[in-house]
């Protein structure tokens, strides 16, 4: 019997080194019918691409990266995993409740021989408890796996994609365009209408694989069905895929009782209405919704 058939795969030292970390490996967690489910579910997503599909690398560059997100009532593979695997127990025993709430689904495919890395980043749309798991189906090495540098959920910093404010103005006064608008549109209105729970200040994070050398970045080699469980504040990111295998990834995001939208979550969900997504949440209110299930 394998950990993935009696329920959370998560033992007491994963979680240590998980609250420790931010970040753990969990080995064999999700068993191979489910691995395969999510890799025909990932492969039907390709050719039948949602509101939110992208492709993030060039098309003048080798291989692909791809992802799309939100995308389990169309592809029932994920929805039947959401539901049935042992998933949601892990994200369960892990932020020590017994029901949890699937914040979304997504996944990631990173084709042979692309290039394009996923940018260092964290997740601050929520917060609260609020975390990740990561399944490989693919084998892939600790070389081009999901990089994290260990113990950055605990900094107490919030970082934002500087990506955003770049593609503005190709890189010139990042900094300054965001502290602007995060002064106007966030720190302060959120500070008013959310009061301590609203108290964060979103900075540019800083050139992580520029200075590789100055963090302490945890990785781990993944076959299939092993999982990578993260605070969403542990920051992370991966290198592209050199080899000449797939590496194809699905993810699903968990959120505790407490946890809020944060306070710059407006405009997305927002966006994500105007898309036709359900969202009937708005900056400080609980995850509810159907789009939100709580489980198991
Ligand atoms: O697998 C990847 O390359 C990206 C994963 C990621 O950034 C996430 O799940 O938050």
């Amino acid at each position: 019997m394998t950990a993935s058939d009696v329920g959370s795969a998560v033992r007491p030292d994963d979680l240590e080194a998980l609250n420790a970390d931010g970040a753990v490996r969990v080995r064999n967690a999700i068993s191979e019918n489910w691995v395969e489910a999510l890799r025909a579910g990932v492969e039907r997503g390709l050719k039948e691409p949602g509101p939110l599909f992208g492709k993030l690398s060039g098309d003048d560059q080798p291989g692909g990266f791809y992802l799309d997100t939100w995308t389990r009532d169309r592809i029932l593979e994920f929805d039947d995993f959401v539901h049935e695997s042992n998933i949601a127990a892990m994200a369960a025993s892990c932020l020590g409740e017994p029901h949890v709430r699937l914040m979304q689904d997504t996944w990631f495919v990173k084709r042979p021989g692309t290039v394009e890395r996923t940018p260092w980043h964290h997740d601050n749309i929520v917060l609260g408890p609020f975390l990740s798991i990561w399944v490989a189906l693919d084998a892939i090495p600790k070389e081009c796996s999901l990089e994290f540098v260990r113990g950055s959920h605990t900094w107490n910093r919030y970082f934002m994609p500087a990506q955003y404010f770049e593609q503005e103005d190709g890189g010139d006064k990042a900094l300054e365009k965001a502290e602007t608008y995060y002064n106007a549109h966030n720190r302060i209105a959120s500070i008013k209408e959310h009061g301590e729970q609203g108290r964060f200040e979103l900075e540019l994070i800083p050139d992580i694989e520029g200075t590789r050398d100055q963090y302490d970045i945890l990785s781990w080699d993944m076959a299939p069905g092993d999982c990578l469980i993260f605070h969403a504040l542990t920051l992370h990111g991966a290198p592209g895929n050199p080899n000449p295998t797939e590496a194809r990834r699905f993810v699903t995001r968990w959120v505790g009782s407490s946890a809020v939208l944060a306070p710059h979550g407006g405009e997305v969900v927002a966006s994500l209405r105007a898309m036709g997504f359900d969202m009937p949440i708005g900056p400080g209110d609980p995850i509810r919704g159907d789009m939100f299930p709580l489980l198991p």
